[in-house]
């Protein structure tokens, strides 16, 4: 046998130990890069009346405001020095002021964790400031009522958690384009969880707080034995982030397993202990009874139901963007010839291809509105197969049940 030679042994050496230092640069590198950091901002607007509304996080006026408030700070901060660091901002209150409204709203940054708490404060603070002095065109603010505070992690995370329809994903992939779908990430539809019967996947469901579920009623058709059912959360169906007995399934009084029409397909779900959000679990929001989402406005529904009819479900979480399609042309005599009713709402495309499938049912269907806060505009119900021409998919409408829910769950 012959020896490697000295000097090609001492160049393998040297290899591997710059592979070994550039792999632990990096883990450095990214390990102390995964650090948030809050701060509260608050300063008073004076150009816009206080209005009792405003209370209410979901009125007209409190989102009117806080879209114009988040989007100043999100154009102020990419175009500054922090634009990489900055991840999104959230007005959390409007509170009455004798000059007007007075705004608290939390910003949010990627900050490395060694860097100075002291200068980061200094920096967030003069950019803020320096913007707040001069002429901010829709808003009018009084400077000198600006203040900024930092935030503690736990009560900024608290904070994320605690609300509704918010995810941080890591970046807003948008070229997302089931059947005709792609893959999810970790974190990216964290309300959406997994109803299983014996362990098996049987129906998509969405987190609306820590204990409830909603979901479809056909998914309990003859097994409305909470004891069998399990749900689980995260991305993959096996091994999943977290799990939970079921104490309570509540379907609608009105639905009935021998019917044909698909009305009232509607359930809650009580879980055995509450859930601890995380980035990767979380809840969404339920819009308004009142609230009309326009037809063609851009949804996302999500599941691990089969990529074609008759086809197995999947572990990965698959999600496939479709647009709301107006009641009118959905009862088309070509479509679903006066099926849909007004407790129903189509999504899809008529030329077919991207649709929900089995194993999607009682799944969610969302759209985020201007802010980036995300709404369950449907529950996943029926369809003629899927993503065929003409048959888009169906979906129980949100709105049409939201005092059904909000009775049975309080939420
Ligand atoms: C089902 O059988 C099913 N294309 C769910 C959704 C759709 C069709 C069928 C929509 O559970």
């Amino acid at each position: 046998m012959k020896l490697l030679e000295p000097w090609k042994l001492a160049l393998i050496v040297l290899a591997v130990v710059l592979f070994l230092a550039l792999v632990i640069g990096l883990l450095v590198y990214f390990l102390l890069f995964d650090e948030m950091y809050f701060y509260s901002g608050t300063f008073t607007v004076t150009n816009v009346q206080y209005n009792p509304s405003m209370e209410k996080k979901t009125s007209k006026e409190f989102k009117d405001l806080s879209t114009k408030v988040e989007t100043l700070m999100t154009r102020t901060f990419q175009a500054s020095i922090l634009n990489k660091k900055y991840i999104k901002s959230h007005v959390v209150h409007l509170n009455p002021d004798a000059r007007g409204v007075a705004v608290e709203v939390v910003l949010m940054f990627h900050f490395s964790s060694n860097d100075n708490r002291e200068a980061l404060w200094e920096r967030v603070n003069s950019i803020l400031r320096r913007r707040l002095q001069t002429n901010t065109g829709y808003l009018e603010i009084d400077p000198s009522t600006f203040k900024l505070a930092g935030m503690k992690m736990e009560n900024g995370v608290n904070l994320l958690n605690n609300s509704c329809g918010l995810r941080i994903s890591k970046l807003n992939s948008f070229t997302d384009r089931i059947s005709g779908g792609m893959s999810a990430q970790d974190g990216e539809w964290p309300w959406q969880t997994s109803l299983q019967l014996s362990g098996i996947h049987r129906c998509g469901a969405t987190l609306i707080s820590d204990t409830w579920l909603v979901t479809a009623a056909h998914c309990f058709r003859g097994q409305k034995n909470p004891r069998e059912w399990t749900a689980s959360f995260g991305t993959v169906v096996r091994p999943p982030k977290m799990r939970r007995f079921i104490r309570n399934i509540i379907v609608h009084e009105k639905y009935s397993d021998n019917n044909a029409d698909h009305d009232y397909d509607v359930a809650v779900v009580q879980l055995s202990a509450p859930i601890e959000f995380t980035n990767d679990i979380r809840m969404v929001c339920l819009p308004e009874a009142f609230y009309v989402f326009p037809h063609n406005t851009t949804c996302f529904v999500t599941g691990w139901g089969a990529l074609s009819f008759d086809g197995p479900s999947i572990n990965n979480l698959q999600q496939a963007e479709v647009k709301i399609i107006d009641t009118n042309i959905c009862n088309r005599e070509e479509v679903y010839n006066g099926l849909i009713t007004p407790g129903m709402v189509c999504a899809g495309y008529l030329e077919g291809k991207v649709d929900a499938c089995q194993g999607d049912s009682g799944g969610p269907l969302v759209t985020a509105d201007r802010r980036g806060i995300w709404y369950l505009v449907g529950i996943v119900s029926w369809g003629d197969e899927c993503a065929k021409r003409n048959k888009p998919g169906v979906y129980t409408r949100v709105t049409y049940y939201r005092d059904w829910i909000a009775a049975k769950t309080g939420i």
